[in-house]
């Protein structure tokens, strides 16, 4: 069966326009594509690469890990033609439309949560600007799979490139992928590119091309993506993707697994001696200690400690990570911001899903904009945000007076 007859018909149209303007804009122009570091960024990034080669196409990648100002602006400072936001961007739009030159044309093709700007010089693609889910439903990798396969067919050779990504965000988290996911697995599978095999009630898929299983593939590739940053191990996940691992790329992944072990327990150790605390948070800095690895690290970091001994249970737990300055496929950039990292302890978690604290998803935003930052990824129990440096203080500040608010609004009621 065509994907499109399993499917929402109105998504498609949405990605045939989009599809169409791109080809009309393309026309041997200058393509960048600027796309995330983790898995779901780099197999988006790779299926574009496979159709950018088939259509010849003039191109340059920038793997950036936040869009921020500062970030955009130097991206668009560098040239004009057509950029292309992949696996980030949705709820940049606005900054980017500012940024696009006169003549210069930006797709957003992205998953995440978006705010849509009309604009003749900003074109968006988001399944949650139609309704539909990105964190369970389609992955960028997928979006960006039925996109360029709509350009050209013989993308179908990559739909496993789809899935690596798809699980590499966790989709598969309900036992198995779902929707838009679900339809490219089943294409894969036709293919003979993926095998699904049960693990209990839990569906692996399995690639012969890997002879492996997409969870262990799709992790390495965020380990040479986020771990390996700034030395460009994105690189090396794009070259992964088509042509498997090789004795070298897999020497560099256990090698940046080391890495960010060790560091990772150095720094648990510098927190056995305390938090920083105020009444409902307990925070920190690795300031620039986890350097080579991206800001990313920071979240996991997070996400590592927040339910060991020395971690208050009661409290919200928030990490800052110094985002370093150059950006390796950039160079230099002139602002100095600090990557913040929510996260809530098993007791607290709870105590958030019951509504009977705030939510990161309401506190981040609240915090970040009191001090100028640029809030993205925000669910209930896991946020993020980026912020001046300098600025952390301040943040914390604000963040305990929205607790504040928040709860006195809960029992007034
Ligand atoms: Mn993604």
């Amino acid at each position: 069966m065509e994907l499109e007859e399993m499917i929402d018909g109105n998504f498609f149209k949405l990605v045939d326009d989009i599809a169409e303007k791109f080809l009309k804009n393309e026309d041997g122009r200058k393509i960048t594509v600027v796309h995330h570091n983790d898995a779901d960024g780099i197999c988006s990034a790779s299926i574009l690469k496979a159709l950018l080669e088939s259509l010849n196409a003039d191109y340059r990648m920038i793997c950036v890990e936040k869009v921020y100002p500062a970030v955009i602006k130097k991206i668009h400072e560098d040239g004009e033609g057509v950029y292309l936001y992949t696996d980030l961007g949705g709820l940049a739009a606005e900054i980017i439309e500012r940024y696009t030159g006169e003549n210069s044309v930006s797709f957003i093709i992205d998953h995440h949560p978006a705010r849509k700007v009309e604009s003749e010089k900003v074109y968006m693609l988001d399944p949650e600007l139609a309704g539909i889910s990105g964190v369970v439903f389609i992955s960028a990798s997928s979006l960006i799979y039925i996109f360029s396969r709509r350009i050209n067919p013989e993308i179908e050779d990559y739909a496993y490139i789809a899935l690596l990504g798809a699980v590499g965000d966790y989709h598969d988290r309900y036992g198995g992928v779902l929707g838009f996911d679900r339809v490219i697995l089943d294409e894969a599978i036709m293919k003979k590119q993926v095998k699904i095999r049960l693990e209990g009630v839990k569906e692996r898929y399995y690639l012969p091309f890997f002879d492996d299983y997409a969870d262990t593939v799709s992790r390495k590739l965020t380990t040479l993506g986020a771990a390996g940053y700034l030395e460009k191990g994105y690189l090396d996940g794009i070259e992964v993707c088509f042509n498997g691992f090789t004795e070298r790329t897999l020497e560099k992944v256990r090698r940046l697994e080391e890495l960010k072990e060790e560091k990772f327990r150095k720094e648990i150790d510098r927190l056995r001696s305390g938090f920083n605390e105020t009444e409902h948070i307990q925070w920190f800095s690795v300031e620039n200690r986890f350097d080579p690895m991206g800001v990313k690290t920071i979240g996991e970091f997070c996400q590592t400690i927040k339910d060991m001994t020395f971690v208050k249970q009661d409290k919200y737990l928030i990490g800052f990570q110094n985002i370093p300055a150059l950006i390796p496929d950039l160079g230099e950039i002139e602002w100095r911001g600090v990557k913040v990292s929510g996260r809530t302890p098993s007791q607290l978690e709870r105590m958030v899903l019951h509504g009977k604290m705030p939510g990161l998803d309401v506190l981040i935003p609240r915090a970040s904009e009191r001090v100028g930052g640029h809030a993205d990824a925000t669910h209930k129990i896991a946020a993020a945000t980026v912020i001046d440096i300098g600025k952390e203080p301040e943040f914390i500040s604000a963040m305990e007076e929205a607790i504040k608010d928040e709860t006195s609004k809960n029992s007034r009621c």
